[in-house]
């Protein structure tokens, strides 16, 4: 049985017991500062990139796609631009299907390094067009913001990153290579990853993924703000790089505007556009050019991108709460009786937090077949994520925030997890409790 506080947690306790503190309690979380508000970005700046990104599929046998010259003459345009406005680039080398892959990274210097917001499109297209909505909308509009961070010459309380992938087409190679190349200590200092892969579809919806609650809420205030109604993005995890850094349990979201997929007529009363045809009907086709972008949608997202790297880029992290974690591995039966890991909470007084914040680390190859809940000292549960039959993708490693406000911080509070459906089995790796 491995238990453990954080060195904070200990520190603090040391302290106590020497005398030197009237309490244990840690200190009071200090709520984000007032955030820095983002300037406007200008579409017409967007779609000059765009316009670049078709004349280099022009130019290079019509497509920007991975191990053609298209795509590297696509990194090299993004890359001068950023040397030029004062980044420090990186150029990540891969191999995929034989040919050289590229990955683009740009950090804006400044900021705490331990506290890392990272923003990212993929740059490649399919061979068999230019990719100006998928994915040229999406880069070009991080390499707006990552100009406009310049143009403001940006003090962050965050390190701002910034990154353009190969291959997300083949399967999100270049940002599985990113994250896979991070080592654990690295991934531990991201406070999020922000992906926009195809942001200007002709016939746009106002999607938002749903993901962390911190990143949605900022995307949903600001389309709130400007008064365009969105829907949570639902064409299912591991379709972008996102997926990449949330397997590894960075909080990640984004935004999109829809693909192969039909407009309802509701969506269409909601957001105007046509209803029964595709958000975007030259997805993976030829006719994927710069006439294949809604300049509203583009300019829309675009915006909310700045809105979120200045909003969650410039506010004061909070700090670090105090983790109580166990580590010891769980066999779950298949298929069989519920098994619990527990953390015994000591030392705090009063009630739990509002946000409690329930970290989950479980290894399955069906995740579909778990239940998983949370169990205060008291034995009131706390439903943390349901059965699935149809959601088959590997591990449950995220992080729920439990409204934990009625109960005790003291005592043994558990992890229960039962899987509820035959064949495919795990194990609760880690889970943690941060208050
Ligand atoms: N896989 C992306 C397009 C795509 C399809 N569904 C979603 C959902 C969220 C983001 C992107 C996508 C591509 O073809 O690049
Ligand atoms: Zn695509
Ligand atoms: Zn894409
Ligand atoms: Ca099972």
């Amino acid at each position: 049985m491995t238990l453990s506080v954080s060195r904070r947690m200990a520190a603090v306790t040391a302290l106590a017991v020497a005398g030197l503190l009237a309490s244990a309690a840690p200190a009071a979380t200090a709520s984000p500062a007032a955030a820095v508000a983002a300037p406007d970005i200008p579409i017409a700046n967007v779609k000059a990139h765009l316009s670049q990104l078709q004349t280099i599929a022009t130019n290079n046998g019509g497509n920007r796609a991975h191990g053609r010259a298209g795509y590297k003459a696509s990194i090299d345009y993004v890359k001068a631009k950023l040397d030029a406005a004062g980044f420090t680039t990186s150029l990540q080398t891969f191999t995929s299907s034989g040919a050289t892959g590229y990955n683009l990274i740009a950090d804006w210097p400044g900021g705490d390094p331990n506290s890392v917001l990272m923003a990212g499109a993929h740059l490649d297209s399919v061979s068999s067009g230019a990719g100006i909505n998928d994915n040229g909308s999406g880069s070009a509009a991080v390499l707006e913001t990552a100009l406009a961070v310049s143009r403001a010459q940006l003090q962050p309380t965050k390190h701002l990153r910034f990154g353009w992938w190969g291959a997300e087409e083949l399967g999100l190679v270049g940002s599985k290579h990113y994250v896979n190349q991070l080592p654990a200590a690295e991934r531990s200092k991201f406070s999020g990853y922000l992906n926009f892969d195809m942001i200007g579809s002709p016939n746009p919806g106002y999607f938002v993924y749903d993901d962390d609650p911190a990143i949605e809420k900022t995307f949903k205030d600001y389309f709130a703000g400007i008064g365009v109604p969105t829907e949570i993005e639902t064409e299912g995890d591991g379709r972008s790089d996102h997926a990449s850094f949330k397997n590894v349990g960075i909080p990640v979201g984004g935004l999109f505007t829809g693909a192969s997929r039909t407009k309802s007529a509701a969506q269409a009363q909601k957001w105007g556009g046509t209803s029964g045809q595709a958000f975007d009907r030259c997805y993976h086709s030829s006719c994927d050019t710069t006439t294949n972008i809604n300049d509203t949608a583009l300019d829309r997202n675009s915006d909310a991108i700045a809105h979120a790297v200045w909003t969650l880029g410039t506010e004061t992290p909070v700090p670090p709460g105090d983790v109580y974690e166990n580590t010891a591995d769980v066999a779950i039966p298949d298929n069989g009786a519920a098994v619990t890991s527990t953390v015994t909470v000591a030392g705090r007084t009063g009630n739990a937090p509002a946000a409690l914040k329930v970290g989950v680390d479980i290894k399955h190859t069906w995740r579909g077949d778990l239940v998983v809940d949370l169990l205060a000292p008291d034995g009131t549960a706390y439903r943390l994520k349901s059965s699935s039959s149809s959601d088959s993708a590997d591990n449950v490693i995220a992080t729920y925030t439990v409204n934990a406000s009625a109960e005790a911080a003291n005592g043994a509070w558990k992890l229960r997890v039962q899987d509820v459906a035959a064949q495919d089995i795990g194990k609760i790796d880690s889970w943690k409790l941060t208050f």
